[in-house]
């Protein structure tokens, strides 16, 4: 008899959040599993020149469906900017930050249907019906929620400001993520946790993207309560972080970066935390004695994600952790 397919939920956000999804997907096909359903970080949207940008929903709808740019690590492969070029010769947008033409058909047909008056869930419904990318994406909720950064002289930024236009060289002294308070998870989120029989946490920036995920109203204890074991995969390996500006993100709120450091800032589900189990890069070994101490399973792994087949073996081990 073949074993029961495990339901999975991943929480995601970035290009960490991107290739650990191709795996997930790519994992639970080998298996003949159902597909996965993604929880993605909406807490880095925000208007530009009129229309919506979903930083990390496009970045794992474009990668599930084949068509991001892996070299830039956002936006669609191939792309041109003559719209881009338009809008800055108008002195609309952002001097910094490049919407590609391709890319801006995206936004502007997201920012239609908004219009009319689907809902973002809805919306990503309808995007999902062009390819097939073979897992269901949620956004974390339907609100809209920013992401604003607070510098140690006293500014705040949009996040999108601080990491694309200063690449994260501004100190920050905090995070917030005003709306998050109001906001609630979108409609299918806690039921497919509750569902689940393993919920995953993605190695992506545990501040800005698993962050504003698990600050949404009602997220937490969702993953607190459901009967699915939830494993994390470290997002750093040997003390560092794999890629993005992660560390300067976790010297702000005060975690080390080291694997063991984000795993209990994440917590046990044992002590008020969400994790049952870590998983640790090899070259973090020696950090796993003390995750089992404080009630976190420590599974050790090879975690670079080179390609499909070694993020695929990653949340394979996630799920059999
Ligand atoms: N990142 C950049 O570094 N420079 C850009 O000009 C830029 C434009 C851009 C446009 C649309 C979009 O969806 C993403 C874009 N990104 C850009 C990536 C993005 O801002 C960040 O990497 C993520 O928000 C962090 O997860």
């Amino acid at each position: 008899m073949r074993p029961p397919q495990p339901r999975v939920v991943v929480l995601a956000g970035g290009v960490g959040g991107s290739k650990f999804t191709l795996g997930v997907r790519a994992a639970l096909r080998r298996l003949g599993a159902p597909e996965a359903t993604v929880v993605v970080n909406t807490g880095d949207d925000l208007w530009l020149s009129g229309v919506r940008l979903q930083p990390d929903v496009d970045s794992i709808t474009y990668a599930l469906a084949g068509v991001n740019d892996t070299v830039r690590g956002w936006g669609r492969a191939g792309d041109t900017e003559r719209v881009n070029e338009e809008l800055q010769a108008w002195g609309a947008g952002w001097p910094w930050f490049t919407l590609g033409d391709l890319d801006l058909g995206t936004h502007l047909a997201r920012t239609g249907w908004l219009r009319e008056g689907l809902t973002p869930t809805q919306v990503l419904g309808r995007m999902a019906q062009r390819w097939p990318l073979g897992i269901r994406l949620l956004p974390m909720t339907d609100s809209e929620v920013d992401t604003h950064v607070l510098l140690e002289d006293g500014r705040r930024l949009h996040f999108q400001e601080w990491w694309t236009r200063h690449r994260a060289q501004l100190p920050p002294r905090a995070f917030e993520n005003p709306g998050i308070a109001d906001a609630v998870p979108a409609p299918g989120v806690t039921d497919a946790i509750a569902a689940a029989d393993v919920v995953l946490l993605a190695p992506s920036n545990p501040v800005v993207s698993i962050g504003p995920i698990l600050a949404v109203p009602g997220v937490r204890e969702a993953l607190r309560t459901t009967s699915a074991r939830v494993v994390g995969v470290s997002p750093i390996i040997g003390g560092r972080v794999v890629r993005g500006m992660a560390d300067v993100c976790l010297t702000a709120i005060g975690v080390e970066t080291s694997a063991a450091a984000v795993a209990r800032h994440y917590g046990a589900r044992s002590a008020e935390g969400v994790l049952d189990a870590w998983l640790l890069a090899e070259e973090d070994t020696a950090s796993a004695a003390e995750l089992e101490a404080a009630g976190i399973r420590a599974v050790v792994r090879p975690l670079w994600m080179s390609d499909e087949d070694a993020s695929a073996a990653i949340a394979e081990a996630a799920l059999r952790a």
